[in-house]
Parts: structure tokens; C-alpha cells; sequence
């Protein structure tokens, strides 16, 4: 007998797709398209478990919509620009690219090892200096359209990634890489101006249906649209405004001082001079470095320092102090706040900490607020006091009416604000794209012209232990001419964020190897949008919105023309084990190389789609694990013991009513599978209930009989039995590709089982058995009436009194009681 050598079998027919090209696509205007998406890795070195599962899920929808008819796009690259290929390079000695490249090889390898069905001559590399040059060119589009800017920001640094980050990379007190040394320093940034599409992500958010509402409440909440007034608060010399946000114009009258954050320019000028100066000072430079989301924390102890200066509220005319506090940033609103103790918890704390003075401006319905007695700020509804010519008015309407009546004064009006913040691209690093930009003294910044891209990343480089940016070390990286005028002048030696790299890459596998501009417009056209897009919720807000913002921006720079890149999102659960993350630091790690060499590919392919369903964590267990390999040794045993019987024969009954028992009963069970199987990939993704069906029909067929020969239902039976160890083989095919196409082979197939269409269920095979109940009324047979025999025991009791014959027997009198005995009969008390 034949064994099941997984490790030959997979070899032979990865050779096999190779050869044959199977998985290659092009645009084919006379099939219909699916683009079918993973996230793409990082290439750090290796596979895990968290990989193989997100690659096994989309692998599956790939696969099952080829063989549904589909042209499907199923690409594969990487995402290659990033800080650990240096800090391995400085580690090592070594040089990124050549780490970079390894580890691809080296993932690559693994990838085909599992069989996965990417198009390999559309894999990219953001490295590739092709990606990367049309990556500059649209930062230069961009830069023209004004969506690029450079301000000189405090910045989020990582000492350990020894660079900045944006607000997004960090989590926490930590950043996303997980180092704890934050601070802040003041740099020159590059920015993308995101904020001028925040309405638009934010909008289009309610237009996603195919995306877990999760995600979109992440995605909505990290844009924060808030509706409020802004306010400009003289000071008290007249020299100048202060301008604030508040959603809460109605308390406007009970604003007894202020606070600015420590960022805010004026925290400084203003207590220049005064005897505060020092104390402002230190106090700025020791906030600076609290991590922003400590310092918002309701729990933090809010701190501040007075400086020296007083402003005007410009409704009570009175003076106030200023102050300068920690639970203020300079990142939302204006960086200052009217602070009104009595009505908000946080001035609240504040006030009574540093005893500054509190008015209430808002009565309860039912109490009297005081602010002697006080214990907390009054933050509901009420009616307004102590507030002029509001008085009396119900606070949500003084909402409305201050703003008018500060907007006929000019000094407020009705504004909106978005916590989104524009996204600050520049990283001081080596390994990642070149700002395409040259700094002249005369000329300022100047894009580098676009005929002279890319700006090539030397390779050509030094890595040693020198810090900070890397390329700031070549002179002839750096020194090069002014493009306007001719002058000696500075490139740029800022990279791109890598997270630039990953906003448009799905769109660039649409047409890999174009060099006439970043999208070739019709590659682009029949394949965008992503179908089915498919990673981890750690992406959930970065990466998508980075994503879609590109869209949008791509869109109206006229190169695309949707407005949306993913119409379906999947975010697949972690794999955990012993109920916690797998990873190193936990050392529970199931590394799938040594997984592949003990089952095979296969196996550990339908382990991880059968162990739980896709958005599941996936608890890993070695015995599950070895389970899934078991059952594919049993199926192939059974191929190989009915194959003397079935070898040569045809599929399929013609009339099916007239069939044994026993064949109408695989029959229904082989058409329900295909019915179940189908809906349970079809855009639901129960992959492991999909595969429970099949083991159950595999259970059924080693329970099957077939006549002896020369039988009258020998040749009815055969060919269910063969209809049935086909379907099975069809129906595994999208999670265990290797097994099932040596298994069609051995059927006597020539063709690939992926040049198979995907089964059609026989409606009238798949119906459920009809059996005949006997019905009594009081323990006497009335009526028999015949139903489905999966039918629950509630239908059977409608269907057995709703039956004419049975209504003339108990019309009219109370039902004292009915009793089912299972697939026999009911009995009616009356
Ligand atoms: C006065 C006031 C009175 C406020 C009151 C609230 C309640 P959302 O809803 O998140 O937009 N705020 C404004 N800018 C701030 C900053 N840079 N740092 C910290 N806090 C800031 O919150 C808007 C409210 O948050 C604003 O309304 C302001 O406090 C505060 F009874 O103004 B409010
Ligand atoms: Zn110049």
C-alpha cells in the first residue's frame, strides 16, 4: 500500500504550479476579477505561526474563487524599508540590503514550502529602487499639490530606534517596536497633510459595509471630529489674544482662569520677565518629557505653574490668571483652554489644588449648586446663572446662542476639530526611501527635478556606531547642486516613514514592473479595488488610514479613480498558546518549519484554518495539530482502498428516487457537504465548520458498503461512492492543495484539480429524508403525515396538529398535552 509522503508529494507539485505557471494572472477583460490581499510581511527573517495563519486564510478564498471562475489576483511582497534590517546591519556588521535580501530568500522559500498560490513575477520589495522611485515621484506630485510640508514640530524620539516617531507609532508609554526610552525633541519634519481629508475618511467610514465595525469605531474615534467655538481671550495689556477651543461655550461665564500647554509658544514669552520666569521654565522642560498619553490620563495628578500674566474673559470683563499645566497638549485644539472648574472635572481638580477661584454657571434642575460645598464639577444639563444676558436659558441651547453672540462681537465663532494630526513623515535613519528634496541657502527647499529620479539610496555605506542619521555621513550623498539655481547645496537626509511604502503597494501589483509612472492606468483599472483584504488588528488604524488617505489623494491627483482601496477587511485573531500570545519572550513559540518537516504543509495548513475561525484566537495545540494529519492519512488510506472499486468508473446518479437506502443516503450526505462547504466559504469564512462537514463525509464513506459484484445496486452505489471521494477531493482542495491534486492524479485525473469548477450541489440529493409519523389523539392512531426526518421536534408537533384530519378530532377542545417520540409518532391529550 501506498503512504502518504507528504514530503514528496508537496515537493512535486510546488515543481508542478512552477512549471505550469499555474498561479500567473493577467488582466483578461472576458472573466470576471478578484483581487484577494494579505498584508505584506516585514522581512525579518522568518515565518511564524501569525503569518501562516493570515497567509493560509487568504490562500483558501484565493484558491476557492479560482475554481469558482474567477481571474483572482493573489499577489506576495515585501515590506522591506524599515529599522531593524539597520540596527541588524550595525549588530552584525553587515549591511542592510543584504540582510534584507536574505531574509526574503529566505521567507520566500518558506512561502512556496506552504504552498501558497501567489503570482511570484508580481512579487516587489518597497527597496526595489523601482518601487521606491515611483514612491518619490508621488511625494514630488504631492509636494506640488501642496499636501507636503515641513514645520519645525516637537517630536516623539525613540532613543533605541534613535529617530522620531509619529504620535501613531506610539502605544502607550512605549513605541511600536515596543522600546520605553520616549522623549521629545524639536525638529525640522516633513508632513503629509492628512487633516485636508479628514472629513472625507471620517465620512467615509459609514460607507464600508464589508469592514468590522470595530475597526471603523478605531478608525472614526483616531479622527475625532468635535463640534465646539473658538474664543479669543485678550490679555489683560491688550497686547494680544489667546485664542482657545471649547465644546462648552455655555460655560463661557464661568471661566475663572486659564491654562496653556507647556508647548505653547506663549508659555514662555509670557513669563518672560516676571518673577515666574524660572519656575515656568523648569516646569516646561520637565513636562516635556512626560509621555502625552500619562500626561491626559485621568488618573495623572494634574500640575501646573502660574505665568504672571492675566487674561480678560471677554463676557465678565473680569481678569484672569493664566497658567501653565500638563493635562493641556499643544497637539490638540488650539494648546490652550478657558478653564472652567465648576463644570469640568479635570479644572475641577485643578482649581482645588492650586486654589483658584470657581463660579458656577450651570443650576441642576432639582438641586442649588454651591460652590462652597462642591465636591465635584457639575458636568450635566441644567439652566444657566450667573451669565448675564443668558440667564435662565437652558445650557444646550446657550450653546448655540453665546457662539452667535460672540461671532457678532468677532471674537469667537463656531468650529470644528479633529484629533487627527498631520502625519509626520521624516525618520532620521538610513534604511528607508530618500526625501526626494535639495536645501539651498538661497533657494530654500527645491524638489529634486523630476527626471533625475530616483535618489538613489547608497549602498555603498559605513555602519558604524556613529548615531543618528547614517547618510548624513556621505558627501556624496549630500553635497550636490541646487537644481534652481546651481549653488552648492544640502540633499535631504531624512527617509520616508515606512509606513509611505505601505500605502500604495497594493495597487503597484496591478502592474509590478511599469516604469512609465507609479499605476499603469488600465492594470490598475480592472483589478483595484482589493476584494478581500485581509491582516492583523494591530493595522487597524495606521496602516488603513494611511492607506485610504493615499487612495484618496492618488484619486485626485487623477491617477485612480475609486475612492476607497479595500471593500472587505478580515482581521484574523492571534495565535496563542497556553493562552498567551505566541512569542519569543514567552517562549511558547510553535515555529512552523518544524511543524512543515513533522506533518507537512498540509496539515499544519488545516490545523490552523480547522483549530477556530478566522477573527478567533487560534489556541495552538500539538495533539489538534496532530489530529489534522491524522485525518489526512485516513483519507488518503481510503482513496487507496476503494480505488480498485471505483478506478475507471463513472460519477453521479441519474434517478435518484428509485436508489438503496444506502446510496440516497451518501448521496445526501456527499450534496449537503458541497452545499454547506460552499456557503460556509462563501464570503462567511467558517473555514473549520467547512472542514468538520468533510470529515463527516469521510466518516460516512469509511461506513459505506458497496454490493458485492454482480449485484443489482453494485454500479448505482460505485459511482456515489466515487461521486463522493471526488467531491471530497474538490471541496479540500483550497485548504490542502498538495494532498488533493496527488489524490485527483491517483483518480486518474490529468489536469490539475485547481482546473476544476466548483462542485454544484443536486438540490433533490441534498434534501433531508422523509419519514412517515404516526399521529394518535388520545393514544389512538388518527392520521400519519410524512416530513423531513432532521425536522425538530417543534415542526413535527405544528405540522402534526395542523393536519386536517387531526383538526376534526380536537376542534374545540383544550390541548391537555403532546408528546413526540422522536422520528415515530406524536400523541395528542385533549
Ligand atoms: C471649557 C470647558 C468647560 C470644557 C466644560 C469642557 C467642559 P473634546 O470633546 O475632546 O473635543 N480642551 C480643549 N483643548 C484642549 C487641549 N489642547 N488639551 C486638553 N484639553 C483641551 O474636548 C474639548 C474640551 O477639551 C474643551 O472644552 C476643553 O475644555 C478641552 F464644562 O472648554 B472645554
Ligand atoms: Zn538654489
Amino acid at each position: 500500500e501506498q503512504q502518504y509522503n507528504f514530503t514528496e508529494i508537496e515537493k512535486k507539485w510546488q515543481q508542478r504550479w512552477e512549471e505550469r505557471k499555474q498561479y500567473k494572472v493577467e488582466v483578461d477583460h472576458s472573466k470576471k476579477k478578484l483581487y484577494i490581499l494579505e498584508m505584506f510581511p516585514y522581512p525579518s527573517g522568518r515565518i511564524h505561526m501569525g503569518h501562516v495563519r493570515n497567509y493560509s486564510i487568504g490562500d483558501v478564498i484565493a484558491r476557492f474563487k479560482v475554481m469558482q471562475g474567477y481571474n483572482v489576483l493573489h499577489p506576495m511582497g515585501w515590506d522591506a524599508f524599515g529599522l531593524p534590517a539597520e540596527n541588524a546591519a550595525i549588530k552584525n556588521k553587515s549591511h542592510p540590503a543584504r540582510w534584507t535580501r536574505s531574509n526574503i530568500e529566505n521567507m520566500r522559500e518558506r512561502l512556496q514550502r506552504l504552498g501558497f498560490s501567489y503570482d511570484w513575477d508580481r512579487e516587489l520589495a518597497t527597496c526595489d529602487q523601482l518601487y521606491y522611485k515611483w514612491e518619490q515621484w508621488l511625494f514630488l506630485k504631492m509636494y506640488e499639490k501642496g499636501l507636503v510640508y515641513k514645520k519645525k514640530s516637537i517630536v516623539n524620539w525613540c532613543d533605541e530606534c534613535n529617530t522620531s516617531l509619529a504620535n501613531e507609532q506610539i502605544e502607550g508609554d512605549k513605541c511600536w517596536r515596543g522600546h520605553t526610552s520616549i522623549g521629545q525633541r524639536e525638529l525640522e519634519q516633513w508632513h503629509f497633510r492628512v487633516t485636508d481629508y479628514a472629513e472625507e475618511l471620517l465620512e467615509f467610514c459609514d460607507k464600508l459595509p464589508g469592514w468590522p465595525e470595530r475597526v471603523l469605531t478605531m478608525q472614526k474615534n483616531w479622527i475625532g471630529k468635535s463640534y465646539g467655538t473658538s474664543v479669543l481671550f485678550p490679555l489683560a495689556d491688550g497686547s494680544e489674544n489667546i485664542e482657545i477651543f471649547t465644546t462648552r461655550p455655555d460655560t463661557l461665564y464661568g471661566a475663572t482662569f486659564m491654562v496653556l500647554a507647556p508647548e505653547h509658544p506663549m508659555a514662555r514669552s509670557l513669563s518672560a520677565g516676571t518673577p515666574q520666569e524660572k519656575a515656568v521654565l523648569d516646569f516646561v522642560n520637565r513636562i516635556g518629557l512626560q509621555e502625552k498619553a500619562v500626561r491626559t490620563d485621568e488618573a495623572t495628578e494634574k500640575e501646573g505653574v502660574f505665568t504672571g500674566k492675566y487674561a480678560i474673559n471677554p463676557l465678565t470683563q473680569e481678569q484672569i490668571p493664566i497658567w501653565v499645566a500638563n493635562f493641556v497638549l499643544m497637539e490638540y485644539g488650539t494648546g490652550a483652554i478657558m478653564a472652567v472648574p465648576t463644570h469640568d472635572q479635570r479644572d475641577f481638580e485643578f482649581a482645588q489644588k492650586y486654589q483658584l477661584p470657581l463660579r458656577v454657571v450651570i443650576q441642576p434642575p432639582d438641586t442649588k449648586l454651591s460652590v462652597d460645598t462642591m465636591t465635584q464639577a457639575y458636568i450635566e444639563d441644567g439652566v444657566l446663572v450667573n451669565s448675564g444676558r443668558f440667564d435662565g436659558m437652558k445650557n444646550r441651547e446657550a450653546i448655540q446662542k453665546i457662539t452667535e453672540y460672540l461671532a457678532d462681537q468677532g471674537i469667537g465663532k463656531a468650529t470644528i476639530n479633529y484629533r487627527l494630526r498631520d502625519w509626520g513623515i521624516s525618520r532620521q535613519r538610513y534604511w528607508g526611501n530618500p526625501i526626494p528634496i535639495i536645501h539651498c541657502d538661497d533657494c530654500g527647499s527645491v524638489p529634486v527635478p523630476y527626471e533625475d529620479l530616483p535618489v538613489i539610496l547608497p549602498e555603498d555605506i559605513e555602519f558604524s556606531a556613529v548615531g543618528g542619521n547614517p547618510l548624513s555621513h556621505i558627501p556624496e550623498f549630500v553635497n550636490v547642486r541646487c537644481p534652481r539655481c546651481g549653488k552648492a547645496a544640502r540633499r535631504e537626509t531624512d527617509t520616508m516613514d515606512t509606513f509611505v511604502d505601505s500605502s500604495w503597494y497594493y495597487m503597484r501589483y496591478a502592474c509590478p514592473h511599469y516604469d512609465e509612472g507609479p499605476l499603469e492606468k488600465e492594470a490598475v483599472q480592472y483589478w483595484m479595488t482589493v476584494n478581500q483584504y485581509i491582516g492583523g488588528i494591530e493595522h487597524a488604524i495606521l496602516h488603513l488610514l494611511y492607506s485610504r488617505f493615499f487612495t484618496k489623494v492618488l484619486r485626485d491627483l487623477g491617477i485612480v479613480d475609486f475612492d476607497e482601496p479595500f471593500d472587505n477587511l478580515l482581521t484574523q485573531g492571534m495565535v496563542i498558546k497556553d493562552g498567551r500570545k505566541m512569542s519569543k519572550s514567552f517562549g511558547n513559540v510553535v515555529d512552523p518549519d518544524s511543524q512543515m518537516e513533522k506533518f507537512g504543509a498540509d496539515a499544519t495548513r488545516l490545523f490552523i484554518l480547522f483549530a477556530a475561525p478566522p477573527e478567533k484566537d487560534l489556541d495552538w495545540s500539538d495533539q489538534a495539530a496532530e489530529g489534522s494529519f491524522r485525518f489526512l492519512n485516513r483519507l488518503w488510506r481510503l482513496v487507496y482502498n476503494v480505488l480498485p472499486d471505483i478506478q475507471g468508473q463513472k460519477t453521479g446518479t441519474v434517478e435518484q428516487p428509485t436508489l438503496p437506502t444506502a446510496v440516497k443516503n451518501l448521496r445526501r450526505m456527499t450534496h449537503s457537504t458541497i452545499q454547506k462547504v460552499t456557503e460556509d466559504l462563501d464570503g462567511r469564512f467558517h473555514f473549520n465548520t467547512a472542514i468538520s462537514t468533510i470529515m463527516e463525509l469521510v466518516n460516512a464513506m469509511y461506513a459505506f458498503e458497496l454490493p458485492h459484484e454482480g449485484s443489482e445496486d453494485r454500479e448505482v452505489a460505485v459511482r456515489a461512492l466515487r461521486e463522493a471521494i471526488e467531491s471530497t477531493i474538490v471541496l479540500l482542495a483550497p485548504f490542502v492543495p498538495h494532498i488533493t491534486e496527488e489524490l485527483w492524479e491517483t483518480l486518474g485525473h490529468t489536469s490539475s484539480v485547481f482546473n476544476e469548477p466548483w462542485l454544484q450541489y443536486d438540490q433533490e440529493a441534498a434534501k433531508a429524508e422523509e419519514i412517515l409519523i404516526v399521529v394518535q389523539v388520545n393514544g389512538k392512531v388518527r392520521s400519519r403525515i410524512t416530513i423531513s426526518a432532521d425536522a425538530s421536534d417543534d415542526v413535527i408537533k405544528q405540522q402534526a396538529l395542523a393536519d386536517e384530519r387531526i383538526k376534526a378530532y380536537i376542534e374545540g377542545k383544550p390541548l391537555r398535552k403532546v408528546v413526540v417520540v422522536p422520528k415515530k409518532l406524536v400523541n395528542i391529550v385533549v
